[in-house]
């Protein structure tokens, strides 16, 4: 397996959502040992720290976005993070943080590949604009926002361009998606292999459909966004917005394994992670033994 130089970057923001403490996700990872479990598969972490967050309240607000001004300041700082690790040949890994951080990462990205394939692991489709969005919340737009749609000063960080293709996008997991975010999977042929198709079929099948359709498409670069209530919170209790019917973790670990044998990752990030639902940093534990599977720890 390739040794990495992984830039490690922590995002500690709770605006894009209402449940305060998601903030303390990049914390929560790092006191589970994050560092030191990549470490100990031979790679090396450069360790970037967290970025700074500004007070939302000094920022501006809208009514329909809400925080609008503080999620635009943390993604604009996060693009250019992640930016530069990719030209320094690095491995970005980024530390939620709730959802909404994935606008900064996917940007950054983009600077560099132009046709990137993206895994989105969640119960949610995270593809609500400010007209569609039940709650205001940015964390549940990141990936409408990457594909061109939604709030100017979203959408334009790192440039006007949109950032991703639909056809480049597979969801894995889906099991609560809004009434607008069902019409545009529709309307743009997007890939989701919700929560039927992985009891159907299985997370081996799943998987590997999933990654032969990115190669089908010649993506030159892979993203996995994993959003901890992709897993049933039976497991991954600590995160704002649990929905039952989860993937499993012995699933989540397969999963990490198929995506390390394929070769083709090249970023990641973890998010939703609040230890303040939590017990005993129990999501976070979950967040960074599924780090060791999908950058290559093995088993025996
Ligand atoms: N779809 C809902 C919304 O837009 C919930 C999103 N919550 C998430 N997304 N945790 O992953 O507000
Ligand atoms: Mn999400
Ligand atoms: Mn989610
Ligand atoms: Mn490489």
């Amino acid at each position: 397996m390739e040794k990495l130089q992984i830039s490690l970057i922590g995002v500690p923001i709770d605006f894009g959502q209402m449940r305060r403490g998601v903030d303390m996700g990049p914390s929560a990872i790092r006191y589970a040992g994050a560092i030191e479990r990549l470490e100990a598969i031979g790679h090396t972490v450069i360790d970037e720290g967290d970025i700074h967050v500004p007070n939302a309240a000094k920022l501006e607000v809208h009514p329909k976005l809400r925080n609008l001004g503080a999620v635009v300041e943390a993604c604009s700082q996060l693009s250019m993070l992640v930016n530069k690790a990719v030209k320094q040949k690095q491995f970005p890994l980024i530390l939620g943080g709730d959802h909404s951080i994935a606008i900064g990462t996917l940007s950054g990205l983009a600077q560099h590949y132009k046709n990137l394939g993206v895994i989105w692991y969640d119960a949610h489709a995270d593809m609500n604009t400010a007209d569609t969005s039940p709650s205001g919340n940015i964390h549940g737009m990141p990936l409408a926002v990457a594909m061109g749609m939604g709030h100017e000063k979203l959408t334009s960080i790192g440039g006007d361009a949109a950032k991703i293709k639909p056809e480049n996008l597979v969801i894995i997991g889906a099991r609560s998606v809004d009434a607008g975010e069902r019409a545009l999977i529709k309307e743009k042929g997007i890939k989701v292999y919700s929560m039927h198709e992985v009891d159907r079929l299985g997370m081996t099948a799943v998987m590997e459909d999933a990654l032969q359709y990115l190669k089908d498409r010649k993506v030159d670069g892979l993203h996995l966004s994993l959003d901890l209530d992709g897993l049933d919170p039976m497991y991954t209790p600590g995160v704002g917005t649990p929905v039952p019917g989860g993937i499993t973790y012995r699933e989540s670990h397969l999963a990490m394994e198929i995506l390390q044998e394929s070769n083709m990752l090249t970023s990641a990030e973890f998010v939703e992670v609040n230890p303040v639902l939590d017990t005993k940093n129990a999501t976070a534990n979950v967040a960074v033994e599924l780090m060791g599977s999908l950058l290559g720890e093995s088993l025996v």
